[in-house]
């Protein structure tokens, strides 16, 4: 009897599973994440009620493929979001009229005479408004150009998404940077240098005969938050990128991205000459080397006519460069713009370049290299430097220099994978972190010399403008390997345009395309997400201290690390932790690289007192007894925010477990699993660092601080890697 109630049970749950499979979507529309933040499933009727009168035809006359694009995505979104289909129409004879194009694609957009207004926002800025032709209300997306059509429709649909009113529109906008491009680390073999979402998105070996069509969707996803370049290839660059049989595969991956606004560039070897050209030299002043790069960008562009140029990472970390031959930077970058000059291609000269000398600062060494060379690189030559002096730590001062080369077109380089920040595991919502670099002063013209107005060309009227962030995506179906680090993509997309973006809007955007509209929810999600970069500081690298992690792969942390034949490889060269105290002093009493500021950032950092105490360890050596403005001695105050970074991970998965029934189980199971993870390591950060630190400071742990599990050894038994 029990056996047959029992089986009674199991066909009844089975009969209901079925039911709840037929309500539900299909696979097609599983909620992995594949589908970023361009979702279109309705939204809720009392939300759609204002919007169903304004979006009854779209009008996109003209029939290039961008033309196409937008006419796809907006019949998508528009439908998708309104729950019903919203037609094509030949011309705006109805209300709700939503017309798409430019001056030469759309008669009506010509008959509106805003080519004024157009030619100020440029090819790819765009105007949205409401107006009324004849008697109907309709909206228009005008561009000059049409990726800036394109632009427009994708902001239009994010209105929706995000549940703005669209009745009386009146937008114009124009992206404050000219490159806006995605880094991709990706080696020929398939594999990612610093990769954590699964293996590379183009499939060299398919190549050009079979596109994946995932590569429109990378295309689109970019598009959508106006990224307008990809550079596919790794930095650290093979040669045979160069070759025919590679560009013919580039090439066709620059079809599918074209009609989508997005240009392809190609990292340089800078001794590809020689590899592939067969010289017995890759010096720049040679004038055979010179021709072997003229004729190969003749060759790049016979193939691609918009190719965006090359990226070179140069005499850094091993790679070939001018210096192997006794030239400069600007030797070496300058030849290789000449060759792409005619084509109107750039060169984006990487300023990452820190070769050993005993005793030198390594975050001293970038500035030493390049700022002499301050208006000596080519018109078409970008300076790409990272954010800050050492490399993508989870916090650094800005990069000395910005505003220490005022001649020069700078173009920071962000991170977006985590290289340094718990790889696709760990939630960091790295929009506050990028926030703090653009705000950061560096007055290079006195005060007000941000960042962002170094970048944007503002300050010293650069005419070429651009940024770098180095992707976070791969085969991953959900792309990013953790749902919530599709915000990064997001995010750099959006203060790429617009570097004055605040972080809150950012997340709130986002958090309504991909996760919910529930008010509450989103109010939950965007402050886990705006406080996540400070905990994630906490738990790994809290008050200025950097460079902390784990051998090679750079995950977790090993303080004691001192084995690397490089001492600048090495944590203990960054801490200096001993008996008297912890941080790097980089005042005058120390390696004075301090003095690469403009002299009110460095009298604000040099003086113990006025130095902003998330980067005190970073300028200066402190005692463990030192009173930290908060009253409390140097080492208590580090206990604590080892502490507060734990506590904040318990505390988020709380709250997201809270949120079971507000979020999709799918997403919601993974996002917690990934949340899991980052509690055990913020706890495995604090205990190995505190462990290790305490044998310095002698000093017992502050109240409310946990003590560690395990031993020191212990901790320096086992390095933990985790995807
Ligand atoms: O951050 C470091 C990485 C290297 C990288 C290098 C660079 C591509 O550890 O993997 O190489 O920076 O930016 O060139």
């Amino acid at each position: 009897m029990i056996v047959e109630r029992k089986s009674g049970w199991r066909l009844l749950i089975i009969g209901m599973a079925f039911v709840v499979c037929l309500l539900t979507p299909g696979p097609a529309n599983a909620e992995d994440g594949y589908r970023l933040w361009l979702r279109y499933d309705p939204l809720r009727a009392s939300d759609i009620a204002g919007y169903k009168i304004r979006v009854t035809a779209l009008v996109i006359q003209g029939n290039s493929a961008t033309l196409a694009a937008i006419r796809r995505e907006l019949s998508d979104g528009c439908s998708g979001l309104l729950g019903t289909e919203v037609p094509n129409a030949a011309d705006a004879g109805k209300a709700g009229s939503v017309i798409v194009g430019t001056p030469e694609s759309s008669s009506i957009v010509a008959g509106l005479k805003w080519q004024t207004e157009l030619a100020r926002l440029g090819p790819e800025g765009f105007r949205i408004r409401s107006l009324k032709l004849g008697n109907h209300a309709v909206t228009v997306i005008a561009s000059n150009g049409e990726t800036g059509a394109l632009y427009g429709a994708f902001h239009f649909l994010r209105l929706m998404q995000t549940l703005q009113p669209i009745d009386k529109l009146d937008i114009a906008q124009k992206p404050r940077l000219q490159l806006r491009m995605l880094d991709h680390w990706d080696n020929l073999d398939g594999s990612v240098e610093r990769g954590y979402a699964g293996r590379s998105l183009w499939n060299w070996e398919a190549l050009p005969g079979t596109v994946d069509p995932r590569l429109r969707d990378y295309a689109r996803a970019n598009a959508s938050i106006g990224i307008n370049g990809s550079l596919l290839n790794n930095v650290n660059a093979s040669a045979q990128i160069l070759t025919p049989e590679y560009l013919r595969k580039v090439a066709a991956i620059a079809e599918v991205f074209r009609p989508l606004g997005v240009r392809v560039f190609l990292s340089a070897r800078f001794s590809a000459p020689m590899e592939l050209g067969g010289l017995k030299t890759a010096d720049p002043l040679d004038s055979a080397v010179a021709a072997w790069w003229k004729k190969k960008a003749d060759e790049i562009y016979h193939l691609i006519p918009d190719f965006g140029g090359f990226v070179v990472k140069a005499n850094s970390e091993g790679q070939p460069g001018p210096r192997t031959y006794n030239r400069s930077h600007v030797d070496g970058a300058n030849m290789m713009a000449a060759a792409l000059a005619p084509h109107h291609g750039v060169v984006i000269w990487r300023a990452f370049v820190y070769d050993m000398r005993p005793g030198y600062d390594r975050a001293g060494a970038a500035y030493e290299n390049l700022q002499p060379f301050d208006g000596k690189f080519a018109a078409n030559v970008l300076l790409q430097v990272k954010n800050g002096p050492v490399d993508f730590q989870p916090r650094e001062p800005f990069h000395p220099l910005f505003g220490g080369m005022p001649k020069t077109q700078l173009m920071p380089e962000l991170q977006i994978t985590q290289e340094y920040l718990g790889f696709s595991n760990h939630l960091v919502f790295l929009a506050s972190m990028w926030r703090e670099f653009f705000d950061s002063d560096t007055y290079a013209r006195g005060p007000g010399s941000t960042v962002a107005k170094v970048v944007d060309g503002t300050l010293e009227g650069q005419h070429l403008t651009g940024i770098a962030g180095v992707a976070n995506t791969g085969t991953d179906r959900n792309w990013t390997g953790h749902d919530f680090l599709q915000a990064n993509w997001y995010a750099f997309g959006r203060l790429a345009w617009n570097p004055d973006l605040a972080s809150p809007q950012i997340a709130g955007e986002w958090i309504k395309m991909t996760f919910t509209r529930d008010p509450q929810t989103i109010e939950t999600l965007s402050r886990i997400m705006i406080e996540s970069h400070e905990a994630v500081v906490d738990y790994m690298t809290p008050l200025g201290l950097h460079h902390l992690m784990w051998g090679g792969h750079h995950y977790g942390p090993a303080p004691w690390w001192n084995t690397f034949e490089r001492d600048d490889w090495n944590p203990v060269y960054y801490h200096k932790a001993d008996a008297r105290g912890l941080g790097f002093d980089r005042t005058e009493t120390g390696s004075n690289t301090l003095s690469q500021y403009h002299a009110p950032v460095r009298k604000e950092f040099a003086d113990e007192a006025t130095c902003p105490e998330k980067f005190l360890l970073w300028f200066h050596h402190v005692p463990w007894d030192y009173r930290m403005r908060s009253g409390h001695t140097l080492w208590d105050e580090l206990a604590q925010h080892y502490q507060r970074g734990v506590n904040w991970t318990r505390a988020t998965r709380r709250e997201w477990d809270a949120l079971a029934g507000a979020i999709d189980p799918e997403r919601h199971t993974a996002v917690a699993k990934k949340l899991a993870l980052q509690e055990r390591d913020a706890v495995w950060w604090r205990d190995a660092c505190l462990t290790y630190f305490q044998t310095f400071s002698q000093r017992p742990l502050p109240a409310g601080v946990e003590k560690a599990a395990k031993t020191l050894e212990e901790y320096k038994a086992k390095s933990l890697v985790r995807r």
